[in-house]
């Protein structure tokens, strides 16, 4: 049998910024702080895209993370270097979270040369080598066979790095899921599958296409333990996200977080919005913003003063403006590269 954990679910249960019983560990004040200025750096980012695609400087597709952003930012607080990241379309927050450069971000969104994929890939594409992240998936649910074979790899080479996969609560109903959690299982690979339950796919409510709602569980008839975290306390994430990499790294196969989150915006750039209420949202940001609980419990323990918090403002304002910037000015791809990367 599984072991399940289950925590308050965001919607349930105001936050208070208090500690919730063993799920929750206090962070230090330069836990906080990081965490902080982690967010607020992709919430900027994220809000800056979003008036960028609205001038028109960015085309296709584009999915905002904001109201997410203490998923990745808890578990990346976790990690250690050469843990592979995976992730579907709305991938912003997980590139600038591990660590790759805002401006080839930015620069991607707008098509330029300068851009993490020369400017060929877009939102949905990027890629790091570097800093381990794997994508950047437009096919919803592909990126979990993926991250079990990334996770495959690095049991292959016998270190004991793990794979991050992520998903949303809509790829979790995915026949590619299920037989990823097989393999993973039969071979005990270092994977952490972590489902992003923001509630919606598109505009499908969890309840109207879920008949297991509770995807902590998804991997019982696999035996693989799943737990139920706040994704929108930065704390319970990372706390969470701890003790599933040491049980991966200890070798004892896969783990699945769900990680109950909220996205604020519409699924992508244009969406009618009319699946949920205006209160509802309101009452998310209001309630469980994950940037103004960490702020609000830096001051209450003085850990900083809002004249510094400001300064923290000021700074990730200034990444934001230097890689929109960058982004506006640098050329377009030269059209040879029509012909450069492409797999024949
Ligand atoms: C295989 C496939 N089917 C359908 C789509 C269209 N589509 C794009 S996003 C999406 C919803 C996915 O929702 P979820 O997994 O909850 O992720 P979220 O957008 O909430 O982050 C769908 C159906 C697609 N891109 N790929
Ligand atoms: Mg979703």
């Amino acid at each position: 049998m599984a072991a399940t954990r289950t925590s308050a679910r965001p919607n349930a249960s105001k936050t208070t910024g208090k500690s919730k019983g063993s799920n929750i560990i206090e962070f230090t004040a330069e836990q906080e702080l990081e965490a902080y200025r982690m967010m607020l750096l992709i919430r900027r980012f994220e809000e800056k895209s979003g008036q960028m695609y609205g001038m028109g400087l960015i085309g296709g597709f584009c999915h905002l993370y904001i109201g997410q952003e203490a998923v990745v930012t808890g578990v990346q607080m976790s990690s250690k270097d050469g843990d592979a990241i995976i992730t579907g379309y709305r991938d912003h927050g997980h590139m600038l979270a591990c660590g790759m450069d805002p401006k080839g971000v930015m620069a991607e969104l707008t098509g330029r040369r300068g851009g993490l994929s020369k400017g060929k890939g877009g939102s949905m594409h990027m890629f790091s080598k570097e800093k381990h992240f794997y994508g950047g998936h437009g096919i919803v649910g592909a990126q979990v066979s993926l991250g079990t074979g990334l996770a495959f790899a690095n049991a292959y080479r016998g270190n004991d790095n793990v794979s991050f996969t992520y998903f949303g609560d809509g790829a979790a109903n995915q026949g590619q899921v299920y037989e990823s959690f097989n393999m993973a299982q039969l071979w005990k690979l270092p994977v952490i599958y972590i489902i992003e339950n923001n509630r919606y796919a598109m505009g499908t409510a969890v309840n109207r296409a879920s008949a297991q709602q509770d995807f902590s569980k998804r991997g019982i008839s696999f035996n693989i333990p799943g737990e139920q975290v706040d994704g929108m306390d930065v704390r319970a994430v990372k706390r969470a996200a701890d003790h599933a990499i040491a049980w991966c790294r200890e070798g004892n196969g896969p783990y699945i977080l769900e990680m109950q989150t909220y996205r604020y915006r519409g699924h992508s750039m244009s969406d009618p919005a009319k699946y949920r209420t205006k209160e509802e949202v309101q009452r998310m940001r209001d309630e469980h913003d994950p940037i103004e609980q960490v702020r609000s419990r830096i001051l209450a323990s003085n850990f900083a003063s809002e004249d510094d918090l400001k300064q923290i403002d000021a700074g990730v304002r200034a990444i934001v403006a230097e890689a929109a910037e960058f982004a506006t000015n640098d050329p377009e791809p030269d059209p040879s590269e029509l012909w450069t990367d492409v797999l024949v």
